[in-house]
């Protein structure tokens, strides 16, 4: 039967059809320098690496397993990935690397843009090979969706030319790595395009695009080349020492309203598009916890990586009771969704799932 699969257009339209990721075979990878630079330097994850503990991957499984049935309880589509073997070493002519990291989380591949899904370039070596646990979907959606577009973005070399060696050092401290992301100055280089699909918020007919260690300019100028019917805003947020993924600071919520973390507030220069067409940018609740779960890569600010269901539902992370209050504040109804002890796997409830498809149409909200 051919029907359109494939369709997004923005972050908060009513959702029918997504991705959940799988934490099977999940890897800390062996040191890498975009890896290394995103690991605080009081970090558990400091010189670890192998198969994760197979207790933690069962207890993320289940997690995401119950998160997909409730969604699939909603009437939306869920579809999961096919984990290839991540114990795998992968070399090429330019890297190699002992491990790969995990079919978890798919918003860092796959950017769904309209009928589109972009398999982004990637900047860690152990993530090269990552878009393969997606393939058997591509290819499902391909035959289903006679306008479905899979796209792959150019396959980045990763040599360490495109890696500031400043960033290797073992102490580099929290005050220095703050002026340098204030001052644009990443652990990625220049040298090739490079871009994390999580790097990219979808706001219709714009696409904003964090600048910082896994994305940059090059990258953002390969989408807007890309992409030549959107706008493509280039956005830092120099309060964030590691700045990866733009979903644990800036999530918008429906059209009119996007959070923002308190410590990573979007510079006043890089409001106009939003306050010239009456946006509101709040801060984001406190987290509610005061430290990362064990083995986690990411900041305590995942309270915030939340799925909109759409305009008017939210899925946020149980044990997140502030933000769950400001949600209800905002007038959104919250889906409370247990997810804390995958968190490690690299990420909140925006991050283990990546869209396919969203009601609605090609918006501008910023005319
Ligand atoms: O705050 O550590 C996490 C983003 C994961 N996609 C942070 C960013």
């Amino acid at each position: 039967m051919q029907k359109t699969v494939v369709n997004s257009w923005n972050e908060w339209d009513p959702l029918k059809h997504v991705i959940v990721g799988r934490a099977d075979n999940c890897h800390i990878p062996p040191e890498e320098p975009a890896l290394d630079a995103k690991v605080p330097e009081d970090s558990d994850m400091r010189g670890q690496w192998g198969r994760r503990p197979q207790e933690t991957i069962d207890r993320a499984n289940e997690l995401l397993d119950n998160f997909a049935s409730m969604l699939e309880g909603r009437g939306i589509r869920v579809d999961r990935p096919t984990p290839i073997d991540h114990s795998l070493p992968a070399t090429t002519p330019d890297f190699h690397t002992d491990s790969q990291f995990g079919c978890m989380p798919p918003r860092d591949v796959l950017l769904t843009v309209g009928s589109e899904m972009l398999e982004a370039t990637m900047s860690y070596r152990c993530r090269w090979f990552e878009y393969l646990n997606y393939r058997p979907l591509m290819q499902q959606y391909f035959n289903e969706d006679p306008n479905f577009r899979h796209e792959s973005a150019p396959k980045p070399r990763l040599t360490d030319a495109d890696y500031h060696p400043d960033y290797l050092s073992e102490k580099i401290g929290v005050e220095k790595r703050l002026k340098w992301t204030a001052e644009k100055f990443f652990v990625t280089t220049e040298e090739e395009p490079l871009f994390d699909a999580a790097d990219v918020l979808r706001f219709g007919r714009d696409l904003v695009v964090q600048h910082g260690f896994t994305t940059n300019l090059k990258g953002i100028e390969w989408l807007r080349r890309h992409f030549p019917d959107h706008r493509v805003h280039a956005v830092n947020f120099p309060g964030d020492p590691y700045p990866i993924h733009i979903d644990a600071t800036f999530t918008p919520l429906r059209p009119g309203l996007i959070l923002n973390n308190p410590q990573r507030r979007l510079p006043e220069d890089q409001r106009e598009m939003f306050s010239a067409n009456d946006w509101e940018i709040v801060d984001a609740a406190q987290p509610a916890h005061n430290a990362p779960p064990p083995l986690c890569y990411s900041s305590t600010w995942l309270s915030m990586n939340v799925l909109v269901l759409d305009p008017k539902t939210v899925c946020v992370e149980a044990s997140e009771v502030y933000q769950m209050e400001q949600m209800d504040k905002l007038g959104m109804e919250v889906v409370p969704v247990e997810l804390r002890d995958a968190y490690a796997f690299g990420g909140g409830l925006h991050c283990c799932t990546a869209d396919v498809y969203r009601e609605g149409g090609c918006e501008d909200y910023f005319p």
